[in-house]
């Protein structure tokens, strides 16, 4: 099998195809602390054949799922992709058969009509059910313990009628609900939207249905106690740019951002649009409300982030306009004016928000996230650069104080997002630990660093050595092994 020979398919993107199991990874410094007793899990997009068009945009790759299970001091690891219909089909042919990027026009007549998920953008636990999650179909439901695949299209028992699901649903610590929603979610490139509250036993017991103000790349939200959030940001998608052979999406600087908050027991007509002149947001750090007022916190840049999905007007991509900052967002909803206030949070640039999840949705003191240090110094043999953007650093924020903390993963490594792990038996905010995948780009080679997430200067508390390459993921997630119980 021949991938192309391009910047998505070479270096540290190479596809990797490994499905294992192994047994006691090597811990190369450091202690696993024996108290831990639960899964990360994180997916990747990792192309099973070469693309139909002889290239491919990262973001399109089939989903490869990691469960790293902690127990006992001891690591131990598991593999597989999502058997997606995508996935099935082109097995079942040998060969790719779905084509570019949200774009079934491109795809073989042979799978006209079939769901093309990848479910390569998250994987979340709740309800004891693991989800694989894209944002442009229904989840898959996957064993939590083998992985493999029980449904590729779950649908709630038939009670989603989105067609779609978000790859970033949040889990209310409070009342165990997940908030979830659907974009496109009457077909592809419609401005209909769902949302969905999904009890603590996993039924949906709540749907929403509105319109967003103009089609665009949803993919991320935000909630506190009363309120839940939508950002409308202009990377827009059209069938005239399908037809037209363009990628699903590109950046329109010409759009204004919107923010939408629906009171979490309201319905379409509570619906309250904010807006603020163009900018780009995609990942939610967290959110809170003090009464009426409602704090969104993002990283947010002032141009388009993604190269691969153009400004609209063909200008060219500006990298010192992709620079993300944590930026508070505030809007009251008893408001006389529709303005968003934009408050700087922390002068680090990167992406990849996380939280200490037991705080989603209320006022949280620490954010973790991936920066980009351009002071620091890279050296890469062969040039075997992750991406574009190198995310050398991890960090943390003080939200009360505004102080910054960071961890340098050195010149010829990058870190995938984080996930936090709250410490067995502690209920205090950042009491616990950050999992982290390092991209070893010198080395073709993958470890898993455990910090303690009060502490990342002082480095890792734990170094696990991995047996193979890793493929760089988008997100993933803690699961305490009560959750798998709770099935
Ligand atoms: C993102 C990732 C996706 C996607 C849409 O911002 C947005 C991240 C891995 O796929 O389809
Ligand atoms: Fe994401």
């Amino acid at each position: 099998m021949k991938f192309p020979a391009t910047s998505n398919f070479t270096g540290f993107f190479a596809p990797s195809g490994v499905e294992a199991e192994v047994h006691a990874l090597t811990v190369i410094d450091g202690e696993v602390p024996p108290d831990l007793d639960g899964s990360f899990y994180r997916v990747a997009p990792d192309p099973q054949f070469p693309p139909l068009a002889g290239d491919d945009i990262w973001f399109n790759g089939d989903g490869m799922v990691t469960r790293f299970r902690f127990k006992d001091g001891e690591v131990s690891l598991r593999q597989r992709w999502a058997r997606t219909d995508k996935f099935r089909l082109e097995r079942e042919a040998g060969r790719a058969l779905f084509g570019a990027y949200r774009n079934p026009l491109t795809d073989h007549e042979s799978v006209k009509g079939e769901v093309r998920g990848t479910a390569n953008t998250n994987v979340i636990v709740h309800a004891g059910k693991l989800l694989a999650l894209k944002e442009d179909s229904p989840p898959v439901l996957m064993d939590p313990e083998t992985l493999e695949t029980i449904d590729p299209k779950y649908t709630f028992g038939g009670k989603m009628t989105s067609e779609t699901f978000t790859a970033h649903p949040k889990i209310d610590p409070k009342t165990g609900e997940m908030l979830a929603f659907g974009y496109a979610a009457k077909g592809l490139c419609t401005r209909d939207m769902a949302f969905y509250v999904i009890d603590a036993k996993g039924e949906i017991t709540r749907e929403v249905w509105f319109e967003i103000p103009y089609y665009c790349m949803m993919h991320d939200f935000g909630f506190t106690q009363d309120y839940v959030i939508f950002h409308v940001v202009p990377i827009v998608g059209s069938w005239e740019r399908l037809e037209a052979g363009l990628p699903h999406f590109g950046f329109d600087r010409g759009r204004p951002v919107h923010l939408g908050i629906l009171p979490r027991d309201g319905g379409t007509d509570d619906i309250r649009w904010f807006s603020a002149p163009t900018c780009f947001a995609s990942h939610v750090m967290n959110a809170h409300n003090e009464g009426t007022v409602v704090h969104f916190d993002v990283p947010m840049a002032a141009g388009n982030m993604f190269p691969f999905f153009p400004d609209t007007e063909g200008l060219p991509f500006e990298p010192h306009n992709a620079a993300a900052r944590m930026t508070r967002w505030t809007v009251d909803m008893l408001a006389n004016d529709d303005d968003i206030a934009m408050t700087p949070i922390a002068d680090l640039v990167g992406e990849f928000p996380r939280i200490d999840e037991r705080f989603a949705g209320r006022r949280n003191r620490h954010g973790w996230q991936l920066v980009q240090d351009l002071s620091k110094p890279v050296d890469l043999p062969g040039g075997r650069s992750a991406s574009g953007m190198m995310m050398n650093t991890l960090g943390r924020i003080d939200l009360e104080t505004g102080q910054t903390e960071t961890y340098w993963a050195g010149s010829t490594s990058s870190l995938q997002e984080p996930a936090f792990i709250p410490r067995p038996g502690s209920a205090a905010e950042g009491d616990g630990y950050l999992v982290v995948i390092e991209n070893r780009l010198a080395e073709m080679a993958s470890r898993l660093l455990l910090f303690d997430a009060m502490r990342l200067a002082q480095g890792p508390v734990a170094t696990i050595a991995l047996p193979f390459r890793i493929r760089q993921g988008l997100h993933g997630n803690w699961a305490p092994a009560s959750a798998l119980a709770a099935a």
